[in-house]
């Protein structure tokens, strides 16, 4: 899954593609070089992020997703009206980083519609979340949320052959804490739907190579840690640099057999 970010303010690509020729230029190439997936957003969520209105994010990612009909594409939203308007679209995934917590329209919204969903785990919300996140056993306690928002989401007549799951890398964990996840992701897998994960370019990943203040991680450190949660159980990563994953991935899959 590639990451598109049509924001001023996203912490690895703000702001670079919020002319949506760029955008749509950049998620084409991500299809071109092994993207199954696009996920296009239009509000950040980065640490610290304060939200955007529904007017403004439509006015983001309208014109992106104008210009990618016929694409396979997600939409990164946490909003029932945005995600409405993107299925409009042609978006086949709503990728809601509130687990269907933050909008009750969203439920009905996708159930409706016959989209995807993908359900993350988020400790907080984005403009506090990273204020000394706390667990007794991360694992087992993203494990357990996410298995009852996919009895939520099932209630609410998504089918469950709709549905993955996300530990949710980076919201409302120390760096610590999302190893640590990522480490015992077959605890999510155990759930028996497909787990994605989005590692890529996040600060955890620079601070693990000493720069406590860092906050964006390199290519390099992205791609390791997708091949290992690979190695885990996940079955979709969300990248922003397509090609490299591409290739460790094809690499860690020979090596698999
Ligand atoms: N991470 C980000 C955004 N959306 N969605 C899922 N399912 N999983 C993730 O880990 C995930 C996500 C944050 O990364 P990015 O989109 O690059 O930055 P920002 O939120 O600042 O736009």
């Amino acid at each position: 899954m590639g990451g598109v970010n049509v924001t001023p303010d996203s912490f690895s690509d703000g702001g670079v593609n919020l002319n949506p020729d760029v955008a749509a230029a950049a998620a084409r190439r991500m299809l071109a070089e092994g993207a199954a997936i696009v996920d296009v957003g239009g509000e950040s969520t980065r640490p610290g992020s304060e939200g955007v209105s529904s007017e403004e994010e439509l006015r983001r990612i309208v014109p992106v997703l104008e210009r990618l009909g016929g694409a396979p594409v997600s939409i990164d939203t946490t909003k029932a009206a945005v995600a409405r308007r993107a299925l409009e679209l042609g978006a086949e995934l709503v990728n809601d980083v509130t687990a269907l917590r933050g909008d009750p329209l969203m439920a009905e919204t996708v159930a409706e519609a016959g989209a995807y969903l993908c359900l993350v785990h988020m400790q907080g919300e984005p403009r506090s979340m990273q204020r000394d996140p706390r667990y007794e056993d991360v694992a087992g306690e993203v494990t357990s949320f996410l298995e009852e928002r996919l009895a939520v989401a099932v209630r609410a007549g998504i089918p469950e052959g709709r549905i993955c799951l996300d530990p949710g890398f980076g919201f409302g964990k120390t760096a610590v804490q999302n190893f640590e996840l990522l480490r015992r992701l077959d605890l999510l897998a155990a759930l028996g739907r497909p787990v994605l994960v989005g590692v890529s370019r996040k600060s955890s990943l620079g601070r693990l190579l000493g720069n406590a203040e860092a906050t964006t991680g390199s290519i390099a450190a992205s791609v390791g840690a997708a091949v290992a949660a690979y190695e885990r159980g996940a079955a979709i990563l969300r990248a922003h640099d397509v090609r490299p994953h591409v290739e460790a991935l094809a690499a860690a899959r020979a090596v698999w057999g």
